[in-house]
């Protein structure tokens, strides 16, 4: 007994003499537990079944349907085919809010034609067999990028469905830099719908043509995470040029300034003006130099992990790392940073609080993490 107190006293004089801040020294080992559920061939995104099965979108182009309590792995056949190359391929998955009732689904994806590939979004019913698979039929195309480039860079297409029903699809700008600041086209916005589709009547250029109608924000690079908090805010992160890598919370008619501001660079060596050179523009809640490569975004709900309600967490490509970053009012900042070993692909929260997460590359794994 003596022997623990002493123990117990002698942490205690170790941090504090680190003088590390308590949250900093617990980056050191991870609070969770990482329970591998299957592998995956290059996974981009995943969604939850009301069943707890699960959608995995593999970038080839093939839809897997996970069961997680036998690990068994079916097909879903019927996706359209995609314009896999570059970052291009296979992209999101989403549930109609009604799921349960029409049983839609909603897919993003590359596709190629005069020009180069540009994204796409379509909804299909979602047929589900005895033999743990299914099928996809009645495949509408609902949305496109209104250009293509060569490339094959930058579609981002993360898909979201909004409190109000509305579909939300973030929209990359292929790599093509000015577009995202051009109102005649959708390329670099955060894209608001109806599930049809049409645009959202609400929409701040509603009444400026087609093609602005769709447009809710401007002015953004390559938007690979989008989330909802509990306020019914919209939160997003989209990956800067060399350096800069962007949390942005996302206002109704905002530009974000992409290309003319950045925290980044230009491949080339280039400068780009900071955003505080152009106060027009909303700059980022927090921004990474050098980069985390952010490719997935939760505003974290549940209660399982206690200390991270309402925390911004965010899977990163380069940095192979999960990113945990605190919210308070409208402003945001980075808390912890687990090393992942792999880049780190997409990311959800089930039901009961768990957060899962998906590896990218050729045996890229879904993985369940739990609180220790
Ligand atoms: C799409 O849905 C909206 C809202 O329900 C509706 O107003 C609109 O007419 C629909 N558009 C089409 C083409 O069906
Ligand atoms: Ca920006």
């Amino acid at each position: 007994m003596h022997l623990g107190l002493s123990v117990t006293y002698a942490l205690a004089l170790v941090t504090g003499a680190l003088a590390v801040p308590a949250e900093k020294l617990e980056t050191r080992q991870q609070p969770f537990t990482s329970t591998p559920i299957t592998d995956h061939t290059e996974p981009w995104a995943f969604a939850f079944l009301p069943d707890n099965r699960i959608l995995v979108n593999e970038r080839r182009g093939n839809m897997r349907l996970v069961d997680p309590t036998t690990k068994a792995k079916g097909t879903i056949t019927g996706v359209p085919s995609v314009a896999y190359g570059g970052q291009g391929g296979l992209h999101d998955v989403a549930l109609h809010p009604d799921y349960a009732e029409n049983s839609m689904v909603y897919i993003s994806y590359a596709e190629t034609g005069s020009g180069g590939a540009g994204g796409a979004v379509a909804r299909a019913k979602l047929t589900l067999d005895t033999n743990g698979g299914g099928a996809l039929s009645e495949l509408e195309v609902i949305w496109r990028h209104s250009q293509r480039a060569q490339g094959g860079l930058q579609f981002a297409c993360r898909l979201l469905f909004g409190p109000d029903g509305a579909l939300w699809i973030s929209s990359g700008e292929i790599n093509q830099m000015t577009p995202a600041q051009s109102m005649t086209g959708n390329l670099g916005k955060m894209i608001k719908l109806y599930d049809n589709g049409t645009a959202f009547a609400g929409n701040p250029f509603a009444s400026e043509g087609e093609v602005q109608a769709q447009i809710w924000s401007l002015g953004h690079r390559n938007p690979l995470g989008i989330d909802w908090d509990a306020d019914g805010r919209l939160w997003e992160v989209e990956m800067g040029p060399m350096g800069g890598d962007e949390l942005n919370l996302i206002e109704r008619g905002a530009n974000y300034g992409w290309p003319l501001v950045s925290q980044g660079r230009h491949y080339d060596g280039r400068t780009i003006p900071a955003h505080s050179t152009r106060p027009e523009f909303n700059p980022p809640k927090a921004f990474w130099v050098p980069v985390i490569s952010p490719a997935g975004l939760i505003i974290y709900k549940g209660s399982l992990f206690s200390d991270w309600t309402g925390n911004a967490i965010i899977t990163g490509l380069s940095s192979q790392s999960i990113v945990r970053a605190t919210i308070t009012g409208d402003t945001a900042r980075e808390a912890q940073r687990f090393s992942m070993g792999k880049r780190m692909r997409g990311i959800r929260e089930d039901s009961e609080g768990a957060i899962w997460v998906i590896e990218d590359g050729p045996s890229g794994r879904l993985l369940k993490l739990t609180p220790n």
